[in-house]
């Protein structure tokens, strides 16, 4: 790291900087999903796992999170466990990612700021759970994901389940086609619902393997198109949680949030940490499931590009 003012700090573990020299297959994943999404001990458990899928496929994880004002790409074992411990870690997005470079803080990066991360770093395939969206309710509230933004304007390849059901699905899609973000469905037909395969919704677009993905990736930069596109995995069949079973608790733990006044970035964790509390753990159980299988198909996609 240079010491100049302006100059970006920004450090790559010595994993992740070999695999870039030798040209490796390189994904991104984020860590809001650690420090916000899950409780300790699963969500160092399952960082550890999809780390592990992605060096199976012969690709090479590179973790992200911003520890005392830098850039982690990559993280060691002793920071991942660090990290999931810890409390009052910010959890960054566009809005306040230089904010924590700038004040030396520690903060997590949701699926906007990992995509920030991972295209400075040269990283162009990200994998995560789902990917954040319009809530419901945004005609009041105008609580839409800055996820949704950096879909249009940063060329990142977003491996997910769709959107989180307890977000609204068909406006979410609506704002993406508005941004221009393409939404592939891998395997289907219809865009699935994070826990759930189905939503009801038709998926725009449709590929079904990874080297496809990675062409029209390439097609899309040499048109000069700026922004990413959003791959939606569905959650494997033997993992889900049909998607009616999971609207009464999806609308129960949004009831709670507005009962307790819960705004802003507070949200979406505590409406996933009320579900997993309402279905016992199964919620957990099938968003670590999907995060597992979105891992491995981003491994495939970062391997054929
Ligand atoms: N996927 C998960 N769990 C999560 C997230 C994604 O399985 O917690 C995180 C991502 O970091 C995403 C964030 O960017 O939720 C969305 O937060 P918000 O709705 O406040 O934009
Ligand atoms: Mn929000």
């Amino acid at each position: 790291m240079s010491e100049t003012l302006s100059s970006l700090p920004l450090v790559y573990s010595a994993q992740v900087k070999a695999a870039m020299e030798a040209g490796q297959a390189v994904v991104a994943l984020e860590s809001t999903i650690i420090t916000h999404g899950m409780p300790y001990p699963a969500n160092v458990e399952t960082a550890v796992a999809v780390e592990e899928i992605i060096r199976s496929e012969g690709a090479v994880p590179a973790t992200i999170a911003i520890l005392d004002g830098v850039i982690h790409v990559g993280l060691e074992k002793d920071q991942l466990e660090a990290l999931a411990k810890q409390r009052d870690v910010m959890k960054l997005s566009r809005a306040d990612l230089a904010f924590a470079l700038a004040t030396g803080r520690t903060g997590s990066t949701t699926v906007a700021a990992t995509m920030i991360c991972a295209h400075r770093a040269g990283i162009a395939v990200f994998a995560t759970g789902g990917v954040g969206g319009v809530h419901r309710g945004a005609e009041e509230t105008f609580d839409i994901s800055a996820d949704l933004q950096e879909l249009g304007q940063t060329p990142v390849i977003v491996v997910s389940a769709g959107v989180k059901a307890l977000l609204d699905i068909p406006k979410t899609l609506e704002v993406l086609e508005t941004l221009g973000v393409p939404v592939v469905g891998f395997e289907t037909d219809e865009f699935p619902a994070f826990w759930s395969r189905q939503s009801g919704i038709p998926c725009p677009l449709r590929l079904d393997d990874a080297a496809k993905i990675a062409k029209f990736h390439t097609m899309r930069q040499a048109l000069g198109l700026e922004g990413g596109m959003m791959v939606a995995n569905p959650v494997p069949e033997g993992d889900e949680i049909p998607r009616n079973e999971m609207e009464t608790d999806i609308l129960e733990a949004i009831d709670e949030a507005n009962r307790r006044n819960v705004t802003a970035k507070d949200v979406t964790p505590f409406v996933l940490s009320r579900i997993a509390e309402q279905t016992s753990g199964r919620s957990l159980e099938t968003n670590i499931a999907l995060v597992k299988n979105n891992a491995c198909l981003a491994a495939k996609v970062a391997k054929a590009l």
